[in-house]
């Protein structure tokens, strides 16, 4: 996010997935706030009741497989702040999100056509909501769900459910909504995240993010390490 000012994020792919600030194209209430950037350039800052939505135009972001990935910082995970969603289903899931657990703890997921929720490991509210920038990333590669914070995989836990050994297509045909949102889940109820956002961006493959942080880290040392 490199716009440090006015209603709008572009869409650096060229695939026209422009996000719009705030509840309307002018300046309202529910406007996230330009802050200075992580890397570069400028980031937002979601309060309590912001949200940047992307309506579903463009290439839709609705890929088979996909990694979600973003810099974010905040103080506090709280319960079920959504950072990134695509698409709603009445007050309940999203097609896929980045988001917080009842627990306050980080994990991504994906919403299969069985109406299985397909869920990543968590990190702890504490190694990720402490104030600092952090790296996260969520992937599908038609089967498996991964959780990434600063390159580093967040294994499932004893005490998660049990994910669908076999694949699964992401459902995409959303009841309520299929905007994609920054800051909010915007379905039938809000479930807004409190803290920054910066750098998002959706591919159309489950990367490999420790090969991409440690790639990231020889090039920007200094902030990274
Ligand atoms: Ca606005």
């Amino acid at each position: 996010m490199y716009e440090g000012s006015g209603q709008t994020i572009h869409d650096l792919s060229g695939k026209g997935n422009n996000g719009v600030l705030g509840s309307t194209a002018g300046v309202d209430a529910n406007d996230p706030t330009w802050i200075k950037g992580f890397l570069f350039g400028s980031a937002l800052r979601f309060d309590g009741n912001d949200f940047v939505r992307i309506p579903a135009s463009g290439s839709t972001l609705a890929p088979k497989d996909l990694t979600v990935s973003a810099w974010i910082r905040g103080t506090a995970g709280g319960q079920y702040n959504y950072i990134i969603s695509k698409g709603a289903n009445g007050c309940q899931t999203s097609s896929y999100a980045l988001y917080t657990d009842y627990w306050g703890a980080l994990r991504f997921y994906v919403q299969d056509t069985d109406g299985v929720t397909r869920l990543s490991g968590s990190a702890v509210p504490a190694g990720v909501f402490n104030g600092k920038w952090h790296h996260v990333a969520g992937t599908y590669d038609g089967t498996t769900v991964k959780l990434f914070v600063d390159g580093k995989l967040i294994p499932l836990s004893a005490t998660d459910p049990v994910p669908p050994a076999g694949p699964g297509s992401i459902d995409y045909n959303n009841s309520t909504t299929s905007n994609a949102a920054l800051g909010d889940f915007m379905g039938t109820c809000d479930l807004f995240y409190t803290g920054d956002i910066d750098e998002v961006a959706v591919f159309k493959e489950a990367l490999p993010i420790d090969r991409y942080y440690a790639a990231l880290s020889l090039l920007f040392p200094k902030p990274l390490r």
